[in-house]
């Protein structure tokens, strides 16, 4: 019998053999391909809108005749199945064109980020042995043509630079413009269900991303199950406010799910609410997904009036890192909303808080597993699951998550279990509803002197100051006690910083144990963050290791 486990890509790590048999005998991997969603969306609704940006909106026939155009341009180009394309482009509606049309080619994007540099490319891009890299000119005033020339020197695999181009802007030499490539469609054979759709990244707290191979099968099943839990249908309109190639505004349910339930896509080229609420209002957008730090902003900026119409937005999902009980609180009253927390992770697993949750699981929980085949367990250090309700490492496999990293065995030694579960490297407890807390992830506690500090619980604390906007928590080396507890805050009045005394006579008046006050505040004024806008703790830990407090 043919064996339609094993995967064409070398480096893939496919589903063992009887678990892939019951995803697809019960129908969660349905043998669709993104190609053949697109153009049976194409064929019922031709002229409803796909795709939407400040330039373009583009019909369902429109968005899937661009596709196939491309496609096989692309192939005229001599990029053939299974090559893999770094995709690095900004929130704009050639966004979804091109990676429907290496989709539709079999060619595999590598979704790469804006705020990625060489640093990171090179060895994605070496990683993949990727052959050809597609762009923009420039975005937000970076160079990303002359980011691509210097990976394309750097990597000998990567042949073609495509650039996507803006009106009047120059080609570079030694670029392509993607305009030069669309074609007539022509009939290409295709990918199959089974096969790698893409690579993605993962978000990797340390080191440089590893990359994630999903399969139009698994991807394609998280894409619905998502669609069908934030109740999308085709008068969804989804903004895609934070990175488009990340993981949460692609698919949690993202892009591909508003596109799955026949809706609209709308993107903003940057998430402030100077740019994103007029998009809103003009939009008529429904739904999109927020980092908690962008969450922030927009809340305060609602709760201070006197906004674009906001109306349409219906579902505010918030997600990527620990969206505090103090900000959840707000969100819905100050934007008109209902507040979705989305725990996810490009590897697989995505928990969301149901749309008629009661609000306490809404304001307090990260939600649980999208699927009932999603299987999760919590696990001390010896891999042993601790009690109902205690903390410990979340650990997870199912239908959509990946069995291990492409083509890295090292990495799949420390992140997987023999018996192929994902280690997520989170902090967890699920408690007696089903619903997860989310504590932190395994690295973010201080351990002082043996006592260990949460660090989101001490930040959750610190958010109750009037004077702190916002607060990270991260230790320092100490040559005494090991670690001690360094709070970096950002006061919510330039003018008034708040100083070590003031904040440690707040903490212990709410009752907290001595060894977990801060040793030390450092007032800063904007957080670093991560490529998709979370706050980076590992840039904060950079500061103080350069001496900065
Ligand atoms: C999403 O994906 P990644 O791959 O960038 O990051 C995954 C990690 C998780 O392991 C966890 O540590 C953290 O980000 N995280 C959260 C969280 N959502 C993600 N931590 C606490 N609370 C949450 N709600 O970030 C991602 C992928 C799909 C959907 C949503 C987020």
């Amino acid at each position: 019998m043919l064996d339609l486990t094993e995967p064409a890509l070398a480096g893939f790590t496919p589903w063992p053999a009887d678990l892939a048999d019951r995803y697809r005998a019960q129908n969660l991997w349905t043998g669709e391909t993104f190609g053949e969603v697109l153009a049976a969306r194409a064929a019922a609704a031709p002229d409803r809108i796909a795709v939407l940006d400040t330039a373009n909106s583009w019909s369902y026939a429109e968005l899937h005749h661009r596709a196939r155009s491309l496609a096989a341009g692309l192939a005229r180009l001599g990029i053939t199945p299974g090559d893999r394309v770094l995709v690095q482009l900004p929130n704009r509606a050639e966004f979804v064109e091109v990676i429907f049309a290496l989709f539709e080619l079999g060619a595999l994007p590598v979704f790469c980020l804006p705020a990625h540099r060489a640093a990171e490319l090179v060895p994605i891009a070496e990683a993949a042995a990727a052959t050809a890299v597609i762009t923009c000119r420039t975005h937000q005033r970076f160079d990303y043509a002359a980011l691509a020339a210097t990976v394309r020197e750097n990597v000998p695999s990567l042949r073609h630079v495509l650039l996507v181009l803006d009106e009047g802007q120059e080609l570079p030499e030694g670029a392509r413009d993607i305009a030069e490539f669309r074609d007539e469609p022509v009939e290409l054979p295709g990918p199959s269900a089974g096969d790698v759709a893409f690579l993605q990244l993962s978000g990797g707290s340390t080191g440089i991303p590893k990359l994630i191979a999903r399969t139009h099968d698994d991807y394609l099943y998280s894409v619905r199950r998502s669609a069908e839990i934030c109740e999308l249908d085709s008068d969804t309109v989804y903004l895609a406010t934070l990175p488009v190639a990340h993981n949460f505004p692609m698919s949690s349910p993202g892009i591909l799910g508003a596109l799955w339930a026949g809706g609209a896509v709308a993107m903003t080229p940057d998430p402030t609410p100077a740019t994103a609420f007029p998009l809103i209002e003009r939009f008529g957008v429904t739904i999109t997904g927020l980092v908690p730090p962008v969450a922030r902003l927009w809340t305060e900026r609602a709760e201070a009036g006197d906004t674009p119409d906001l109306s349409s937005l219906r579902i505010l999902q918030v997600g990527g890192a620990r969206c505090q009980d103090e900000l959840a609180r707000r969100i819905g009253p100050a934007l008109g909303v209902t507040l979705q927390q989305v725990f996810g992770m490009a590897e697989g697993l995505v928990c969301y808080t149901r749309l008629d949750d009661p609000i306490d699981v809404v304001v307090s929980t990260q939600g649980r597993p999208m699927s009932e085949f999603d299987q999760i367990a919590v696990v001390d250090d010896n891999g042993v699951e601790v009690v109902p309700g205690e903390q410990g490492n979340l650990i997870t496999q199912g239908p959509y998550t990946i069995r291990g990293y492409y083509d890295n065995p090292e990495a799949d030694a420390r992140s997987f279990t023999a018996d192929g579960w994902y280690r997520t490297g989170d902090i967890v407890s699920i408690r007696p509803d089903g619903n997860l807390v989310v504590a932190g992830r395994a690295g973010d506690w201080v351990n002082r002197g043996g006592e260990k500090v949460s660090a989101e619980e001490l930040e959750a604390h610190l958010l109750e100051h009037p004077g702190i906007r916002d607060a990270v928590i991260v230790g320092t080396p100490d040559p005494v006690l090991g670690q001690r507890i360094c709070a970096f805050v950002q006061p919510a009045d330039p003018e008034q910083r708040p100083t070590l005394t003031a904040v440690r006579k707040f903490v212990r008046e709410r009752g907290v144990a001595a060894w977990k006050m801060p040793d030390a505040v450092v007032v800063i004024e904007e957080f670093p963050e991560t490529g998709v806008g979370k706050t980076s703790r590992k840039e904060l830990r950079q500061l103080l290791t350069e001496g900065v407090h």
